[in-house]
């Protein structure tokens, strides 16, 4: 099947083959307006490959250095935590109206805001971009990472973090504009597309995994601001958008026309995302991962931001543990925390679910389903390890 783009044929472009046609003509258009064109993102891969080596080795000095560093400590001594967000993912991390930082991944750092403090205002934000984000976690400017990160080996790795559990279970997608390419409804009929992809990202290796495993060519429009992505596919230069499922269902939001938008059935890749500290403080890296696995035991055990007060009255021995009321327990003290750490996280921001739903389930504009982040109980796949 072949499809044309008859908008971009009529603005003087040639129209648009699924064969692959067109390629020539994108490249151009590519250079013309200050993104990479084939021969300058060879010389970005490049350099891009030496970035990662530098970072890679400067990680490791610092891990070195890191290994004695205590992170909790220095928190509780400044008075916050200071988490690395995007720089505006609608429901996941985006500031609201009055500029204060909201979102499902904001929501994970106040929980660590609340754990270590009692208060999740104590909890301060650092927008980056995809790029950005692994020197801002690596040179200490921020504490932890709370953005739609996906867990790999080489940023496990070479770039010296740690990942401290799963808080979003996605894939990636694809994103095209129904009214302009009506027969597509399969990500394989995309062959000779303009993909919009942002820089830094897994997203962009496993776009080139998928579509040479398919034998199928595409033109890479990659930039490195979330905002440039969103406005070269919203003005139409690219007939396609990949991301995160959950990113996709985001950025749709912020289009011109949301409803022109259909988010294809095919999912490419495994993107576990979740919250990255550096290496060589195993202390902090139990603070956040106990943080987030509090969160969901407490969805697993029924409670809630309602009902946590009464609930510190149960004489349900998990339920008393969890909330810090067996009196010689001393789960709290050995992560360096208060007792009523699981109250605090509860009171804070509510348990998983309600996290989840508030800001990107049925009580948000985007309506995402739990899917794989269900709980385990409930045939999905968030599962917390025993807190005991
Ligand atoms: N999960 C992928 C992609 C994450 C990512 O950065 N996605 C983009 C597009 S949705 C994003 O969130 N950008 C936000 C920004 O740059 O502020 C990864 O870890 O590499």
């Amino acid at each position: 099947m072949a499809f044309f783009i008859g908008r971009r044929a009529g603005k003087g472009r040639r129209a648009a083959g699924i064969d692959g046609t067109f390629a020539a003509g994108r490249s151009r258009e590519a250079k013309k307006c200050g993104e990479m064109g084939p021969a300058q993102r060879k010389g970005f891969s490049m350099s891009y490959k030496f970035l990662t080596g530098v970072l890679g080795a400067a990680a490791l000095a610092f891990t070195a250095s890191a290994a004695s560093a205590a992170t909790l400590d220095d928190v509780k001594e400044k008075g916050y935590v200071q988490c690395g967000v995007s720089t505006g993912l609608a429901g996941f991390s985006a500031p609201n109206d009055a500029g204060d930082w909201e979102g499902f991944d904001v929501d994970l750092c106040r929980a660590i805001a609340a754990a270590v403090f009692g208060d999740p205002e104590a909890a301060r934000f650092t927008p980056t971009n995809a790029t950005e984000r692994f020197t801002a976690l690596q040179s200490g400017e921020i504490d932890v990472l709370t953005r739609n990160t996906t867990w790999t080996l080489s940023r496990d790795t070479k770039l010296g973090f740690n990942f401290a559990g799963v808080n979003y279970y996605d894939g990636q997608g694809f994103m095209i504009n129904g009214k302009n390419l009506p027969d597509v409804n399969s990500a394989l009929q995309l062959s000779g597309a303009a993909v919009c992809v942002q820089t830094g990202t897994t997203t962009e290796l496993n776009l080139a995994d998928y579509f040479r495993a398919n034998n199928m060519e595409y033109n890479p429009v990659v930039f490195q601001a979330l905002e440039e992505v969103n406005a070269a596919y919203d003005s139409g230069r690219c007939d396609v958008y990949t991301t995160d499922q959950s990113g996709l269902y985001a950025i749709r939001l912020t289009l011109t026309n949301p409803d022109d938008h259909v988010v294809l059935p095919e999912i490419i890749s495994k993107e576990p995302l979740g919250p990255a500290v550096r290496q060589g403080d195993d202390q902090w890296l139990d603070v956040v991962k106990w943080t987030l696995y509090a969160m969901i035991q407490a969805e697993e055990l029924g409670i809630t931001s309602a009902n946590v007060e009464e609930m510190m009255n149960s004489d349900n021995p998990e339920i008393k543990r969890i909330l810090g009321q067996e009196g010689e327990s001393t789960l709290a003290a050995d992560l360096g925390l208060e007792n009523e750490w699981v109250v605090n996280i509860i009171k804070g921001v509510g348990n998983y679910g309600e996290v989840f739903e508030r800001n990107i389930g049925q009580d948000s504009p985007l309506k995402i389903s739990r899917g794989l982040n269900q709980l385990w109980t409930k045939g999905g796949i968030q599962y917390a390890m025993p807190i005991r």
